[in-house]
C-alpha cells in the first residue's frame, strides 16, 4: 500500500486532505500526535486510534502520544496521582499493539503543561475564545454532569495549546475531538502558530450497537482472554446480512483486516467448509449475500481478536 493510502485508510474525515498532501511532498519526517486521557480499561475504541498512529509510523511519520493526565483530571476523572498511575499501564498497552518502541514518543501532560510559557500561552487563547464555543467543543469529551466545571472550559483550551507545544503537524483523534480541533485550528495562527492538519477516525459502535459505554459493558477490552470475547461477542448485535452499522462487522474493518491481509473463517465441511476472505469490500459481498453466515462471522472475530489483543495479554501478565 503506498504512503498517502495508508495515512488515509479508514479515516473519517481529513481536514484538509490538501494540506495533507502538501504535507507528505514536503516534509520527510512529518510529524502526528494523539492524546488518551488515562484510563483502567483501554477498549477496541481507543485501540482504533492506536491503529492510525501505526499506520503513520509506516508511512514515516513520527510519532507522540500525549498521556493526558492534567485533561483527566479536569475532567473530574480521578485526582492527579490516581491519573498518573493508570498511564502507564497505558503506555505498555499501546506499546503491546504495535507501536514502534524506539520510534514513539510518549510525554506525560503534566511534565510540559505546568510551565510558564505554556500558561501563557493557555490565558492567550482563553482571551480569544467564546465561552459558548469552549462549551460547545467539550459536547462530546467531557464527562457528563449536572454542574459541569470551570476545568471542562479550560480542557479544550490545553488540547489546542498541547497541539502548539508539542509542534506536531497532525493531530489525530475520533471525530468526537472534531470541535475541538476546530477551536485550534482557529484560535492558533492568530498566536503565531500553525493551524494543525486534522485527521479524524470513525467512533465504534458498541457490541449491542449502541454507543459504547462502560455502564453497559458493550465493548472488547484489550486485556480480555478468549473466553471474555466468545461471551461478549455471543451477544453481540449481527443481524445476516446487514453491512451497516454492524459492530462485528466493524471490528473486522477497523481491527482485523487492517492486519491481516487474508482472514479464514472455519466451518465444518456439511456447512461448507472453511472460507477464505481478502479485504473489506469482500467481506461485505459474502455477508450481505448469505454466503457466510452471523455465527461463522463471530467465530472468526472471537479468533482474530483474541490473536490480535495476545500481546497485549502478555505484557500484562
Ligand atoms: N480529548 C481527548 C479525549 O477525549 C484527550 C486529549 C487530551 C487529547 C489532550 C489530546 C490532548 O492534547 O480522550
Amino acid at each position: 500500500m503506498d504512503r498517502i493510502d495508508l495515512v488515509k485508510r479508514n479515516a473519517q474525515e481529513i481536514v484538509t486532505e490538501k494540506e495533507l498532501y502538501g504535507l507528505m511532498e514536503t516534509k520527510a519526517e512529518p510529524s502526528a500526535y494523539t492524546g488518551y486521557e488515562p484510563s483502567g480499561k483501554i477498549h477496541m475504541g481507543h485501540v482504533l486510534t492506536v491503529n492510525k498512529l501505526i499506520d503513520l509510523q509506516k508511512a514515516g511519520f513520527n510519532i507522540t502520544v500525549l498521556l493526558a493526565d492534567v485533561h483527566a483530571f479536569l475532567n473530574q476523572k480521578g485526582t492527579m496521582e490516581e491519573v498518573k498511575q493508570i498511564a502507564d499501564y497505558n503506555r505498555r498497552c499501546f506499546l503491546a499493539l504495535g507501536l514502534d518502541p524506539d520510534k514513539t514518543n510518549f510525554v506525560y501532560g503534566s511534565d510540559f503543561q505546568l510551565g510558564e510559557e505554556y500558561m501563557l500561552n493557555v490565558l492567550k487563547l482563553t482571551c480569544t475564545t467564546s465561552l459558548n464555543r469552549a462549551r460547545r467543543s467539550m459536547d462530546e469529551v467531557g464527562r457528563t454532569m449536572d454542574d459541569p466545571r470551570v476545568s471542562q472550559m479550560v480542557y479544550p483550551i490545553m488540547q489546542a495549546i498541547d497541539i502548539a507545544m508539542l509542534d506536531v503537524d497532525v493531530a489525530v483523534g475520533g471525530i468526537d475531538q472534531r470541535k475541538i480541533h476546530m477551536l485550534a485550528r482557529e484560535g492558533l495562527p492568530g498566536m503565531g502558530y500553525r493551524a494543525p492538519i486534522c485527521l479524524h477516525t470513525p467512533i465504534l459502535l458498541g457490541l449491542d450497537g449502541d454507543k459504547m459505554a462502560s455502564s453497559r459493558g458493550n465493548y472488547i477490552s484489550v486485556d480480555d482472554d478468549e473466553a471474555a470475547i466468545k461471551k461478549k461477542m455471543k451477544k453481540a448485535f449481527c443481524p445476516a446480512g446487514e453491512v451497516v452499522d454492524n459492530p462485528v462487522l466493524q471490528l473486522f474493518r477497523y481491527h482485523i483486516l487492517p492486519r491481516y491481509e487474508e482472514v479464514v473463517f472455519e466451518r465444518p465441511e456439511k456447512f461448507g467448509g472453511n472460507l477464505t476472505c481478502n479485504g473489506y469490500e469482500e467481506l461485505v459481498k459474502i455477508f450481505e449475500d448469505g454466503t457466510l453466515h452471523p455465527m461463522d462471522l463471530k467465530n472468526g472475530a472471537v479468533k482474530y481478536m483474541s490473536l490480535l489483543l495476545a500481546p497485549v495479554r502478555e505484557v500484562l501478565l
